[in-house]
């Protein structure tokens, strides 16, 4: 058995390039390469690698991780400039005996040593986000950090190897040398081959209040499907954060077991993934809880065409 599970729609031509290598018997690692850097190559995509909206300080710092769930590596950097693939750069550091998360400028040293693609990750378009950001927060009151959409993938090998990887460029306009779940091992990400992987896209700061993604994995190992891994990681959660703080902030959990059986759950509404295994050409869902459960409906034809029309809308400066 092949598959791969991603969060958001923006994965979808990542998913469809990657589950290509799946199935003609390729490893599970080369298909999460290929899928993540495919979604940090397209500009239009606000918050993963290049396009990705910048901190307060109008600089674009990126998170990703890789971890393989064969042999636990794990690599993963945070708060990256100035470097295409931030996927690339962690799956090579997963190969390192120490040293496996880099931040910043020590990430860029290595990166840079390493010969990997330099390139300024700012966009005109992200340019003018920020402007129209910074000028709406003033007129309007309105809280900076919205807009946040993180790719995070599971993928699983006909040799049953699994990996799970992550890119984002985190919160729109946090502060600079903010760190996000994504590059977190357990929050944003977690992969054990023996028993599947989940990977996380939300809000960062409550995501690893809850070691979510771990939590799902130690679900599945204990039995349940990874639906119900989801469901309940995510229901559990959602409301300890609310009992204990009054609020939650955005959860949205994809996972994969060993078998290809797949789960997603979310506490917010029109949560979108994509999945594919060896029965299913790469599809997209919305999802939606309904007390607790979700229900995942196939995306429409008229909803696929107006998420690219309103990604590549011509953009102007307020
Ligand atoms: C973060 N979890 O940096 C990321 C942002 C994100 O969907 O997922 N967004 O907090």
């Amino acid at each position: 058995m092949y598959g791969m599970i991603a969060t958001w729609r923006m994965a979808f031509e990542g998913v469809t390039k990657g589950t290509e290598i799946l199935k003609h018997g390729g490893h599970a690692g080369d298909a999460i390469e290929i899928a993540i850097k495919e979604v940090e190559n397209f500009e239009f995509y606000k918050s993963v690698g290049y396009g990705g909206l910048p901190n307060e300080d109008m600089e674009v710092e990126l998170d990703a991780a890789y971890m393989d769930g064969t042999t636990f590596d794990i690599g993963a950097v945070a708060a990256i400039k100035d470097f295409a693939n931030p996927i690339s750069i962690a799956r090579r550091l997963s190969k390192e005996e120490v040293n496996n998360l880099l931040v910043g400028e020590g990430a860029e040293k290595f990166a840079h040593k390493e010969g990997f693609e330099r390139k300024n990750m700012l966009t005109e378009r992200a340019k003018i986000h920020y402007h129209n950001r910074v000028k709406e927060v003033k007129e309007l009151q309105l809280k900076p950090y919205s807009g946040h959409d993180t790719v995070g993938m599971v993928s699983l090998d006909v040799n049953e190897n699994m990996i799970a990887g992550t890119s984002t460029s985190g919160l729109f306009m946090k502060k600079k040398g903010r760190v996000g779940d994504s590059p977190i091992c357990g929050s944003g990400f977690y992969v054990d081959s023996k028993v599947g992987g989940a990977s996380a896209t939300g809000l960062g700061e409550d995501l690893i209040k809850g070691c979510i993604s771990y939590e799902i994995v130690r679900l599945m190992k204990e039995g349940h499907h990874p639906q119900e891994a989801c469901e309940i990681a995510v229901n559990n959660l959602d409301e300890e954060l609310k009992i204990r703080r009054g609020k939650a902030g955005d959860l949205s959990l994809i996972a994969m077991n060993n078998k290809g059986e797949w789960g997603v759950s979310t506490n917010i509404e029109g949560f979108s993934f994509v999945v594919a295994n060896q029965f299913q050409e790469p599809t997209v869902y919305l999802t939606k809880n309904i007390n607790g459960k979700c229900i995942h409906e196939e995306a429409s034809q008229e909803w696929l065409y107006n998420y690219m029309k309103t990604r590549t809308a011509p953009l102007v400066r307020k």
